[in-house]
């Protein structure tokens, strides 16, 4: 019997990723947690502050957990403004979950990283799996020591914990907060609401990103995948599409031809500039045959669709 808890449930991938696991394995099976309540929320949902150890192993307890998906997180952005708190609700959270998971039997953990692990000595093109991370940012940094613990409890204790390195995941399901990707989900916001868009950062700067379905499908993957072929245990390297914002703009103004954007980069530009532009994910495809499905122009139209449909029944 598997039963997962998903911290982080109420945000941009888990409230997505939360309800893809319920219809995979049943409503009653799934824990979603996070620290700030989910009234709305249909299923079985935890208050949780995952920084505190004592509340993730009661519930952990109490459920008979199985598998932790451990998506609570402050992203690249946002996690600037205050180191401390930005490391300990990464950092500290994730050590809390890797120690429950070793004391309680936990089969399975999932653990999201990110492309902001690579800093400014990468080839920015093509960026290969292990190249020296010197992560720009606190989110970065606590991502990339994340994928080092992840490994050191799987070559200790054998604990069998999967990571993915996202890039800038793209949905019309629920919005990002305080990344430096939100641009690519709140740009289709502007066209539907017939708004200009004011862009955070330069018309040319390239960024892997990825459609939603492709990311849930990807984190699937991963989990089914057989324990003999997960030959990396920090974290794989994950590409969907690159892109830049003249190019988003572009495939936006093919469904909106009247779709107006300016430029005012900010210090997200920075942060941008040190991530790769595109990302090798061999090992990704060897080891559990990972493809990508959508490109930018198959993904904006469904993002349009998706969107059009949603605004127009708030309306209603
Ligand atoms: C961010 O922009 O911080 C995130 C990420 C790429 O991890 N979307």
């Amino acid at each position: 019997m598997i039963k997962i808890l998903v911290t982080g449930a109420r945000g941009q991938l888990g409230s997505v990723l939360t309800k893809t696991l319920q219809e995979k394995y049943g409503v009653h099976n799934i824990i979603a947690s996070d620290l700030l309540d989910n009234p709305n929320f249909i299923g079985h949902f935890e208050k949780l502050d995952a920084t505190d150890y004592s509340s993730i192993e009661e519930i952990v307890i109490n459920n008979e957990i199985t598998e932790i998906y451990h998506l609570a997180a402050i992203l690249s952005a946002k996690g600037e403004e205050n180191p401390l708190r930005t490391w300990n609700i990464n950092m500290k959270s994730f050590f809390n979950v890797l120690e429950i998971s070793r004391l309680h039997g936990i089969i399975k953990v999932f653990y999201p990283s990110s492309i902001a692990v690579f800093g400014n000595e990468i080839e920015h093109i093509n960026t290969p799996q292990n190249p020296n991370l010197t992560p720009a940012t606190v989110y970065g940094i606590s991502k990339s020591t994340g994928e080092i613990w992840g490994n050191y409890y799987y070559e200790k204790y054998g604990l069998d914990v999967r990571s993915l390195r996202y890039p800038g995941v793209i949905g019309y399901q629920s919005l990002p907060g305080g990344g430096t990707t939100d641009y690519a989900v709140n740009i289709y916001h502007s066209a539907v609401k017939k708004k200009v868009f004011n862009c955070f950062l330069e018309a040319s700067t390239t960024l892997p990103m990825i459609f939603m379905d492709d990311a849930i499908r990807a984190t699937l993957e991963l989990m089914d995948a057989p324990k003999e072929n997960i030959s990396v245990r920090t974290s794989y390297n994950l590409a969907g599409m690159s892109f830049n914002p003249r190019e988003i703009f572009e495939a936006i103004k093919k469904i909106y031809p009247n779709f107006e954007i300016s430029y005012n980069p900010d210090f997200r530009q920075e942060i941008a500039s040190s991530w790769p532009q595109s990302i090798n994910d061999i090992d990704a495809r060897k080891d559990w045959g990972w493809k990508p499905v959508f490109n930018l122009d198959t993904m904006s139209k469904i993002m349009i669709q998706k969107l059009e449909e949603q605004y127009k029944l708030a309306t209603i």
